[in-house]
């Protein structure tokens, strides 16, 4: 092998001399780039150690992930009340039984986590679960979360921190170390969707809010916000919003985006994530598989971006529909950055139909995906998902333009892949600037 050569994952001859790549060459490149570059995974439910039970893990947990679970009660005469009875065990023993064994996995959810026990060289076809049951039990959290990342080929992940969640507040209470590979999102959802049922537990700490968001409460919901971000750091807010979002339009809601949201997020620095097209509990019986999604009125990003030029939205649409318009926004306002391929988006056909869009619309200046993952191992298949649809999107695209008369060489292609699944996210969020205060490092 020549030094001005290396192998690829696919074993042919990718030159690094930095000459423009053949037609042959360049889906090598891509593919060894994308396997080699690590990935900041800007959203998900997972935690770190020190979150205990509320860091999700393992085969039970996998199989009862609630995109399964929607699926489970197509294909099996079981009713949700009964399912809600059974321990979690027996929930993943009849979902493995129902989607795997009398079933083929073919769906992105099932095969999922087939792609997961593979990564573990689990069995993948049996009729029960021991062997994967045996080899979880046998994992220490700290070094499999070390390992899992590793074999997602990501580097660090953002969770999803709300404050009025009382679980989750009492672990930030009790004054967490950061840990060297999750980062923390001051989630919204609480605050800004359900104000009324929640405005009596601010008020309860101590902050002098009321039920209407009067000025004083919102400087307060304000203040609320900044002792969260001393005690969190995090990287952004985020909100998840249903379909029917309007701004402007004078709501607890909206004025609490508007005066305590907003003006935090610019003291700070940080965006605020928007996440819209939910619409909650369509079929409360499923629980958290109950949720669906529905087109949006955009028209609030234009409203948004252009009233408050100095805030940052990070934003993601669940509806297909919205994909299109969404990018042309982000041509409009460079303070708005689309991000991911959420939820009901995230299935290889349309990511390749939002990743291609976006590519013809905005280059490189948007954030192509996140995982979402609730249960740790499943960072594994999402983000191998990811790079095996890049891997057929962005050859394509450089050879267009060498097809065109640019030449694509190696570094192209790495800055590129870099500045999607890295430095986006770097330089939109406050991924690397942990605040003076900020609690050490364990
Ligand atoms: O994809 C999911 O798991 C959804 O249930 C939601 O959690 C969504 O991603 C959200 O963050 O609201
Ligand atoms: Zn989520």
């Amino acid at each position: 092998m020549s030094i001005e050569s290396i192998k690829s994952p696919g074993g042919g001859l990718v030159p690094t001399n930095g000459g423009p790549l053949t037609e042959e060459q360049i889906p090598l490149a891509v593919e060894d780039v994308l396997t080699t570059t690590p990935f900041v995974d800007i959203h998900t439910h997972l935690y770190p150690p020190a979150f205990g039970k509320l860091g999700l893990w393992g085969i039970d947990e996998l199989l009862t992930y609630h995109y399964l679970e929607a699926e489970f009660f197509r294909s099996s005469a079981a009713i949700p009340k009964q399912y809600w009875l059974l321990s979690k065990r027996e929930q993943a023993d009849a979902i493995w039984q129902t989607l795997f064994v009398e079933n083929t996995p073919i769906s992105e959810a099932t095969r999922g986590v087939i792609a997961v026990l593979q990564a573990f060289q689990l069995p993948t076809d049996r009729a029960g679960l021991a062997e994967a049951r045996a080899f979880f039990k046998a994992q220490t959290i700290e070094r499999h979360i070390e390992r899992v990342l590793q074999m997602a080929g990501v580097s660090e992940v953002v969770m999803t921190n709300d404050p009025l969640d009382p679980e989750e507040s009492a672990v930030w209470m009790k004054g967490i170390g950061n840990h060297r590979q999750f980062r923390a999102v001051l989630r919204l959802d609480r605050i800004l969707c359900a104000w009324s049922a929640h405005w009596q537990v601010l008020a309860s700490l101590g902050y002098e809010v009321d039920e209407p968001a009067s000025e004083k409460s919102r400087a307060e919901v304000r203040r609320f916000l900044m002792d969260w971000s001393a005690r969190m750091q995090p990287v952004y807010m985020a909100v998840s919003l249903p379909d029917t979002f309007e701004y402007p339009q004078e709501t607890a809601g909206n004025r609490l985006l508007r005066d305590a949201v907003l003006p935090a997020c610019r003291e700070l620095r940080i965006p605020v994530a928007l996440m819209i097209g939910v619409r909650k509990q369509v079929n409360p019986a499923l629980r958290l598989a109950g949720d669906a999604a529905g087109r949006a009125n955009l028209l609030v990003l234009e409203n948004l971006c252009r009233e408050f030029p100095d805030n940052r939205f990070l934003v993601s649409v669940l509806s297909r529909e919205n994909q299109h318009e969404l990018c042309v926004y982000a041509r409009k306002f460079s303070n708005l950055m689309p991000f991911g391929c959420w939820w009901f988006m995230n299935n290889p056909s349309i990511v390749e139909e939002i990743t291609r869009e976006r590519i013809e619309m905005l280059g490189t200046s948007f954030i192509p995906q996140h995982s979402d993952a609730r249960v740790l191992e499943q960072v594994i298949y999402k983000w191998n998902n990811t790079r095996r649809t890049l891997t057929r999107i962005l050859p394509d695209t450089y050879r267009l333009l060498s097809e065109d008369g640019r030449g694509v060489t190696r570094d192209d292609i790495q800055r590129d892949i870099t500045r999607l699944f890295r430095s986006n996210a770097e330089s939109w969020t406050g991924l690397h600037s942990r605040g003076s205060d900020a609690p050490t490092e364990t």
